[in-house]
């Protein structure tokens, strides 16, 4: 059964955009915009063009106490984006050095059926790539939080943040449930071990969020994180 919506506010309307293995789909229009979205099969997909901002909140991995390179790379709609460095090259890409979080907003806009994935790579000390995992796939290696998850509850390995310290801003304490908007996915990577079920994998390796909105320009501009909708 196929619902059609269409909506309209004088204030703020998001549509969640969920297709199939697509990672963190949704749209946020600004105040007095329109846009339309379907409701099929559960997911809700928008149907007019929107734009990207991807923000790596952290990364921890360590070896033996000694911090590995991480590396991002961007694919949206067959276009592959290196906004933190040469996702082949450790020294020059690598994300994990303890730094604030990194914001990208790419300066395009898409089409609705376009697909948004995020790979992060691990590598040794010595250079050589350790492991890769890409959200797309939907691997057990990485984790979805939206809204209204609950707060990851995963210690964080040799002495790391734990991944609950990466997403801090986007908790309710009150609830003890994620807060984000639905135009919002984190996705938490675990890069260390391929043995998910040991204290090893303790999903922070990466962690990325990902905000869709209607242009470039409203991400730059939108406060999202007082970002209201119906
Ligand atoms: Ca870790």
């Amino acid at each position: 059964m196929k619902n059609y919506l269409r909506k309209t506010t004088h204030r703020k309307l998001m549509g969640l955009l969920c297709m199939g293995a697509v990672l963190a789909p949704a749209a946020w229009a600004q105040a007095g915009e329109v846009i339309d979205f379907e409701i099929s099969e559960g997911q809700v997909v928008p149907t007019e063009d929107f734009a990207v901002k991807v923000s790596v909140l952290g990364a921890a991995i360590t070896s033996s106490g000694v911090d590995m390179p991480v590396t991002v790379l961007i694919n949206i709609a067959g276009t592959s984006y290196e906004p933190f460095g040469a996702h082949d090259d450790p020294s020059e890409g690598n994300v994990n050095d303890h730094s604030p979080p990194r914001h990208f907003i790419v300066q395009d806009t898409f089409d609705p059926n376009a697909t948004i994935d995020v790979t992060g790579t691990s590598w040794r000390t010595s250079g050589s790539m350790y492991l890769q995992r890409n959200s797309y796939e939907e691997s057990p290696s990485v984790k979805v939080l939206r809204d209204g998850d609950p707060v990851p509850n995963i210690d964080g390995f040799e002495g790391q943040a734990g991944a609950v310290d990466f997403v801090e801003d986007y908790i309710d304490t009150e609830t003890g449930t994620m807060t984000m908007d639905v135009n919002q996915s984190i996705y938490l990577f675990e890069l260390g071990t391929t043995r998910l079920s040991s204290s090893a994998a303790d999903f922070q390796d990466l962690v990325v969020l990902v905000t869709l909105g209607t242009t470039p320009q409203a991400l730059e501009e939108g406060d999202l994180a007082d970002a209201s909708y119906d």
